[in-house]
């Protein structure tokens, strides 16, 4: 008698690109989420019944009640290098396999960061806005005169690979100063090869004139910046953050701006995003994006190939590719 084994059920829970649900459709019965429907929850934990898998983005929770609701769960695969979004101790005790997408979009991401320190550094929405608004009547000396980058200190906190991806470009790229902190220092190699040097936070935050954040988001990373940090901060210095929203206490942020107490800052990521701090909408120099560091197409194609692949390799041969955690199977 032919036995006819029934894939494995997963949820997809954001919208991923249709040539990677297909590949996914090969290996498992699919629910998957192509409205881009933002869930609740409830509606999350709903959505993972009788699911034995499932692929996630950061905006999806998963926590001890969406893990203690779906015991038969075996793994999640985030489509982010961070995974905050991940109670990670409670899936380990819970037996679920979490997953991210490292080293994918190091690259992409390290270039966004740099193109954010550029944008805010050289004041270039700021200027297409007046352009824009029809205010550009005429050439003057001081015309949206900004910081310089070639040459300049940047203080790079939080030194992973992205970190020093950002090095890398600031000292070969732009002939900048690099000075990090971090929690391990790296190895003297490393060090040479960013042309980077260790120093303590203090030390960064009173002498970069761009400070750039690019450590992960844990609960002693909260408000790593908040009003004294950036009273430490030089009054023309910028800060960039490609890291996560919660790193810098916004409020504190938007009114250092406003008073001029640092010159600039760019944010890529935000503490209660999707919604952005009305204070930031209404100070000028900030440079302002909705979480887009890692958004080329083929880096966006290769991390959602990843958290499939994770998915895939854990029910043909009983492995994750980039396993966040050991679960003893
Ligand atoms: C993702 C990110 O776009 O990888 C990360 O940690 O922040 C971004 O690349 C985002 O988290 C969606 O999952």
């Amino acid at each position: 008698m032919v036995q006819i084994m029934s894939k494995p059920s997963i949820l997809v829970a954001r919208a991923i690109f249709p040539e990677v649900l297909q590949s996914l459709s090969q290996v498992f019965e699919v629910e998957s989420n192509q409205a881009d429907e933002v869930w609740s929850a409830s509606e999350l934990t709903r959505r993972m019944q009788g699911k034995v898998g499932a692929l996630t983005t950061g905006s999806d929770r998963i926590d001890a009640a969406l893990l203690q609701a779906n015991p038969q769960l075996k793994i999640v695969a985030n489509m982010a290098v961070g995974y905050n979004n991940f109670d990670l101790p409670a899936m380990t005790a819970a037996g679920v396999v979490a997953s991210n997408t490292p080293d994918v979009l190091t690259e992409t991401t390290a270039d966004f960061g740099f193109a954010l320190l550029m944008a805010t550094a050289r004041r270039v929405t700021e200027s297409e806005h007046y352009l824009r608004a029809g205010l550009w009547t005429k050439w003057s000396y001081d015309m949206f005169a900004g910081a310089e980058v070639h040459g300049s200190t940047i203080g790079i906190l939080g030194m992973g690979r992205i970190g020093q991806g950002i090095a890398r470009r600031a000292a070969h790229g732009f002939g900048m100063h690099v000075i990090y902190h971090n929690r391990s220092r790296l190895s003297a190699e490393m060090e040479a090869d960013c042309k980077a040097r260790y120093v303590s936070k203090a030390e960064l935050l009173n002498t970069a004139d761009h400070v750039m954040l690019v450590m992960p988001y844990s609960a002693e990373s909260h408000h790593t910046i908040g009003a004294a940090e950036l009273a430490q901060m030089k009054p023309t210095a910028t800060l960039v953050n490609i890291a996560r929203g919660g790193i810098v206490d916004d409020a504190a942020l938007a009114l250092a701006l406003r008073e001029k107490r640092i010159a600039a800052a760019g944010l890529d990521v935000f503490e209660d995003e999707p919604k952005v701090h009305p204070d930031l909408l209404t100070v000028p120099n900030v440079v302002l994006t909705p979480h887009i560091a890692s958004s080329s197409i083929p880096t966006r194609l290769a991390m959602a190939n990843l958290a499939a692949d994770n998915l895939i390799s854990f029910f043909t041969k009983g492995k994750s590719l980039t396993p966040l955690n050991t679960i003893a199977q």
